[in-house]
C-alpha cells in the first residue's frame, strides 16, 4: 500500500485529526523508555473505541500492515518501539474508567487509564490498588497488564497477574474477546486473561481491564538499612518477616545511592556510608509494630547483619526514605545505562549475588556497574553505564557479549533474564536462557493461533 493510500486507509478508521506522521510524534510515540533502538515509524493512530481498533486490526491483516500497541512507554525492553516502519497504536485516548463495583471490589478501566489513577479510584472506595512503581504516574493500566508489571510491592502482593479480574481485547485476527469478565471462580478451560497477561502486544491489543482491588493496608512505617554486603540482607528479611508484615524489601548499592544523593541534592539516609542499603517497607497495623521492627533490627546489627539503620517518623519521611529507591532508574536514564534485570528463586539470593559480584569484577572491570532492586524478589537490576569515551554501539555490542556469560550463571540457577521488564526486542535473543526450545516453540504456536498474519508486535520476544 502506498503511503498516501496508507494514511487515507488510516484516517477512515480513527478520523482525520487521530493520524499523525510529524517527527515529533513519530521519534516521541515510536519509542518506549528503552532508548537502545531507533524509533522509524511510519504514523501513529489514536483510536477511541475498542471497534476502532478492531478496524485497525482488520486493516492491517487486509494491508499486511504491522501494528505496535502503546501505552505509557514506560517499559524497559522496547517492546513498544516500532523501528521497521510499524504503524503505532496509542490508547492515550481510551482513558476512562468505566465505572467501580465495590461488592466485586473491582474497577472497570478503559486501557489507557494511567496507574495512579488506578490507586486514586481504588483509594476513593476505602480500598487499595497494590501493584506499584516509580512510573505509576504516566504509565497505563493496559500496558501494565501486556507486560505483567511488577514494582516494589511484588513481594506482599505479587504481580499485576495477579490483580486482573477481566481484559476486553481484539485479536491479531479482529476477533473481540472478553476474558474473564471479574468472575472470581470460573474453571471452564485455559484461562486466556493469563495469557494475554504479559503478552507485550504479540497476542491482542488490551482494550479494557477490569482490576481487583485489595483492602486498604494500615499506615506504613519505612526503614533504611546499611549492611556490609548484599548477601547478608537475605537473613535479615527473614527476621523482619517474622516480626512484621513487609509490603517492601528493596536493596540498593552505595554507587546507586551517589547518583540520586548528587542529582537531586537528597540527605544520605544516616552519616557513614555502607557499601549496601536495604529499604523496608512495613504495615504499621497495631502499636507493637515498630517496637517489633526496631527489636529485628537491633538483632540484626547484634549479629553482625546490618551496620546501621533509620526509621520513618511521619509519612513525609517515609517518602524521602522512597525516593532514594525509586528515584534511581530515572537519575541514571541520561547515561543511556545497558539493564540487566535477573531473578532467581529467593532463598538462592545470597549465592546467586555473590556469583553476580564476582563476575562483574572480572567481567566488568572499567565499567560503573551499579546495583539495586526488589531483593525480596530474588530480583536484581545492574545499571551498566557506559566509560566515557566508547560509543553507544560498541557499548551495547560489549555489554550483550559479557551479557551472555551472566546469563550462563542465570541458567545454572534455574533463574530468568527478564524478571520483570519482560522481553520486547532487548531480551529476544537470550530468551533460550529461560525457556526450552519446545516452550518457545510451543509460544510460537500460540501467537499463530491469536495472530495468524503476525500483524501485532511483529519482531518482539521472537522473531
Ligand atoms: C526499578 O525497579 C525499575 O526501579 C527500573 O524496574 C529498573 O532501571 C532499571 O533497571
Ligand atoms: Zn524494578
Amino acid at each position: 500500500m502506498n503511503k498516501p493510500a496508507l494514511l487515507a486507509g488510516l484516517r477512515r478508521v480513527v478520523g482525520e485529526d487521530f493520524v499523525r506522521t510529524d517527527e515529533d510524534s513519530l521519534a516521541h510515540f515510536g519509542r518506549d523508555t528503552c532508548d537502545l533502538f531507533e524509533p522509524a515509524p511510519s504514523a501513529v493512530v489514536f483510536p477511541d473505541s475498542t471497534q476502532q481498533v478492531r478496524d485497525l486490526v482488520l486493516l492491517a491483516n487486509d494491508q499486511a500492515l504491522a501494528l505496535v500497541p502503546s501505552g505509557g512507554r514506560t517499559g524497559l525492553s522496547g517492546g513498544a518501539t516500532a523501528t521497521r516502519g510499524e504503524i503505532v497504536v496509542s490508547m492515550e485516548r481510551m482513558n476512562a474508567v468505566i465505572g467501580s463495583n465495590p461488592g466485586d471490589r473491582t474497577i472497570e478501566c478503559q486501557a489507557g487509564v494511567i496507574t495512579a489513577q488506578v490507586h486514586a479510584q481504588a483509594e476513593s472506595m476505602g480500598l487499595f490498588y497494590p501493584v506499584d512503581f516509580a512510573a505509576s504516574g504516566s504509565s497505563h493500566i493496559g500496558g501494565n497488564v501486556a507486560t505483567n508489571a511488577g514494582g516494589v510491592r511484588v513481594i506482599r502482593y505479587g504481580m499485576t497477574r495477579n490483580w486482573v479480574a477481566g481484559l476486553q481485547v481484539v485479536t491479531g485476527a479482529g476477533e473481540i474477546l472478553e476474558l474473564g469478565k471479574g468472575l472470581v471462580k470460573d474453571n471452564t478451560g485455559y484461562d486466556l486473561r493469563h495469557l494475554m497477561t504479559g503478552s507485550e502486544g504479540t497476542l491482542g491489543i488490551i482494550t479494557g481491564a477490569t482490576m481487583r482491588l485489595a483492602s486498604a493496608p494500615g499506615d506504613a512505617a519505612v526503614m533504611v538499612l546499611g549492611a556490609e554486603q548484599m548477601e547478608l540482607l537475605l537473613p535479615v528479611l527473614e527476621r523482619f518477616g517474622s516480626a512484621v508484615t513487609v509490603n517492601a524489601f528493596e536493596f540498593f548499592s552505595e554507587q546507586a545511592l551517589q547518583q540520586v544523593i548528587e542529582k537531586h541534592r537528597l540527605q544520605r539516609p544516616f552519616e557513614t556510608p555502607a557499601p549496601v542499603y536495604a529499604l523496608i517497607e512495613f504495615e504499621q497495623a497495631n502499636d507493637g509494630d515498630v517496637d517489633a521492627a526496631m527489636n529485628a533490627f537491633e538483632q540484626c546489627v547484634a549479629d553482625s547483619l546490618l551496620v546501621d539503620g533509620v526509621i520513618s517518623q511521619s509519612s513525609s519521611q517515609a517518602h524521602a526514605l522512597w525516593r532514594l529507591r525509586e528515584d534511581i532508574s530515572a537519575t541514571l536514564a541520561h547515561r543511556q545505562p545497558y539493564k540487566n534485570d535477573l531473578s532467581v528463586r529467593v532463598s538462592a539470593v545470597p549465592q546467586f549475588l555473590a556469583g553476580v559480584e564476582a563476575f562483574i569484577e572480572q567481567n566488568y572491570s572499567g565499567f560503573e556497574v551499579l546495583c539495586y532492586g526488589h531483593i525480596g524478589d530474588g530480583n536484581v537490576h545492574l545499571n551498566i553505564l557506559r566509560p566515557h569515551g566508547m560509543g553507544l554501539e560498541a557499548f551495547k555490542k560489549t555489554c550483550a557479549s559479557i551479557s551472555e556469560g551472566l546469563f550462563e550463571m542465570v541458567q545454572r540457577f534455574g533463574g530468568s533474564v527478564s524478571a520483570e521488564h519482560g522481553v520486547g526486542l532487548l531480551k529476544k535473543d537470550s530468551l533460550h536462557y529461560s525457556r526450552s526450545a519446545h516452550e518457545l516453540e510451543l509460544m510460537r504456536s500460540i501467537k499463530r493461533a491469536f495472530d495468524p498474519a503476525g500483524v501485532l508486535n511483529p519482531g518482539k520476544i521472537f522473531d
